[in-house]
């Protein structure tokens, strides 16, 4: 095995995090919201409670592989002792750039029981988007697969070392190439441990960064969010409890796990902290999903809105076992209530709008909250400590029912971005609240409606027109399957609407008859498309979300 040269300090400080006044700290500390040790100790702790129930199931569809609870924690004490081999220490960032494997769980939790800092990008991002977090973060290790959905992670990972000088190591899940294998790193960790546990050379201390998650925003570049042992343990634990998750569930991880959504809300975090079965898709294609749902029982997943589509339109044709689901989060982006209203008859689970960010604020529809409120909204805050307003453009509280910016603060709001003073000067208040962006309407039973994003509106010779709310207009023709309003340069207007979209197979549809059906609706005439365009499918970020800075670019 490979031994990087020594590692100097200058990559080891963890500046940048903009920790809760003391005052803040106290009260979560004293309400029992931070509570705990760091979040590798809990491994250890669930180990000994659900020591010989299955952790994790990963592997290929046809090969899979199973691990309990006692042998996850022996596998992340190798690759532990493995990485301390290779000389990383408490402080050191590493870039996790992992699929659905079990690689990607066995490095996270190693990664913390050492202290090191994972930064979790999405399998989908590039050379743009690694480089730039790989130098944000001044990372020291890089951790790819060999290959993925035919893309080659090593010929990326030769891009990256010969960009990003702090980058020493290239950790490979699978066929390594001329870098390190982490099945090497294990066995090396596994011989040099002699059966003996790891632990940190310091004290981790649970109110310090955990890892560092990607900022989802479709503006710039991507930024990092700093979570805290504590913070994240929280998220994960109580969103566990607002799903009513048991040992006897069994959770999909059907986005990449690197999300938020499915790692800690309450994703496999949450299913772990219950001694439920957490079972990794490879894709989340319609027929590994379900399939794997029919094989493991899977009880409760979760998806973003482009997929739950996919889900109900393939179970429309193919009917598959999904008896065993009972709870679909959807979340990430806007639900609709149509699509929302298909999933209970078409793949018999009940279903959850989840309107969450990296940054912290969840919020949840309640299982008691009623098939109505569930397809209609998009939850309530997670918790009682979470600070919400709803302001308008003078960071003023409008009253229930009208429309404005959602700010929040609380014990797992982020107070600040990670190394980025001069963007948290604007992104947050002076007094704590980050600024969402978020456009959202509080219901008169203290439910949010997400109405749109607040730069996501066009200009239409002064009329503003919410892409949001015109996208949720379309999607209720019959002949749309997916929609994305943008704006178009217009001499006249300024701005002009253009809606963009994907019709059902052997439908057609022209604008007129689409200003027809959206008049006969009610619409204001200001509302309606000028321009409409026909695609056979809408870009995606790495996460599944419609992207609308792709889309501009293409259509540009
Ligand atoms: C989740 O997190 P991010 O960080 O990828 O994206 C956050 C943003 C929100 O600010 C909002 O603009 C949008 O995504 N969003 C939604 C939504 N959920 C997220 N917009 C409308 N309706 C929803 N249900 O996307 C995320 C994190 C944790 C759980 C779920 C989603």
């Amino acid at each position: 095995m490979s031994h990087p040269a020594a590692l100097t300090d200058a990559h080891r400080t963890v500046d940048g995090f903009v920790p809760w006044p003391a005052e803040f700290a106290r009260r979560y500390q004293a309400d029992g919201h931070w509570q705990g040790g760091p979040l590798a100790d809990r491994l250890r702790d669930w180990a000994v409670r659900y020591a010989t129930g299955t952790a994790l199931v990963g592997g290929s569809f046809e090969e899979p592989v199973r691990l309990t609870y006692r042998e996850l924690d022996e596998a992340v004490d190798d690759l532990a002792a493995g990485l301390t081999e290779l000389g990383l220490i408490a402080g050191d960032r590493v870039v996790v750039h992992l699929p659905n494997r079990i690689e990607f769980v066995t490095l996270l939790f190693a990664s913390l029981r050492l202290g090191v800092i994972p930064v979790l990008t999405l399998p989908a991002h590039r050379r743009v988007e690694i480089e730039h977090l790989a130098r944000l973060s001044g990372a020291v290790a890089y951790a790819i697969p060999d290959a993925h959905e035919g893309f080659d992670h090593r010929v990326l990972a030769e891009e990256i070392v010969a960009a990003v000088p702090s980058v020493r190591q290239v950790l490979v899940a699978g066929d390594a190439g001329r870098f390190t294998g982490l099945a090497t790193v294990a066995a090396a960790g596994a011989a040099a441990r002699a059966d003996r546990p790891v632990t940190s050379a310091e004290p981790i201390d649970p109110a310090g960064v955990a890892v560092l998650l990607i900022s989802g925003g479709t503006t710039g570049k991507p930024k990092l969010i700093p979570r805290t042992h504590w913070d994240y343990a929280f998220n994960a634990a109580a969103s566990a409890r607002v799903c009513g998750l048991t040992a006897d569930d069994v959770y999909l991880v059907a986005l990449p796990a690197a999300h938020n959504f499915p790692l800690a809300c309450p994703g496999l975090l949450g299913a772990f902290g219950v001694g439920a079965k957490v079972v990794l898709a490879p894709a989340p294609s319609p027929e590994i999903a379900f399939g794997l749902i029919a094989r493991e029982g899977v009880t409760v997943t979760a998806v973003v809105p482009t997929l739950a589509r996919i889900w109900v339109l393939a179970a429309g044709w193919e009917g598959p076992d999904t008896t065993s689901l009972r709870l679909l989060q959807v979340g990430g982006a806007k639900l609709d209530a149509e699509l929302a209203r298909q999933i209970r008859p078409v793949l018999g689970a009940s279903v959850q709008q989840v309107f969450g960010m990296a940054e912290g604020l969840l919020n949840y529809t309640r299982p008691d909250d009623g098939d109505e409120i569930a397809c209609t909204t998009q939850g309530r805050p997670l918790d009682d400590a979470d600070e919400i307003r709803v302001v308008d453009e003078h960071g003023v509280d409008v009253p229930p029912g009208t429309t404005g910016e959602l700010w929040t603060r609380g014990p797992y709001t982020i107070r600040g971005y990670y190394r980025a003073a001069e963007h948290n000067a604007t992104a947050f208040t002076p007094d704590g609240f980050y600024r969402t962006g978020d456009l959202v309407r509080r219901t008169a039973e203290g439910h949010l409606v997400v109405e749109g994003r607040i730069k996501d509106v066009i200009n239409r010779g002064g009329e503003n027109v919410s892409a949001t709310e015109l996208e949720e207009h379309l999607l209720t023709h019959p002949a749309i399957v997916q929609a994305a309003v943008i704006a178009a340069a217009d001499e006249q207007v300024g701005e002009s609407v253009r809606a963009v979209i994907v019709l059902a197979a052997g439908a057609s549809l022209r604008l007129r008859e689409l200003k027809v059906y959206l008049r006969d609706r009610g619409l204001a005439r200001f509302m309606q498309p000028d321009l409409l365009t026909i695609v056979d499918d809408l870009p995606l970020t790495a996460v599944g979300k419609i992207d609308k800075r792709e889309l501009r670019r293409r259509l540009d």
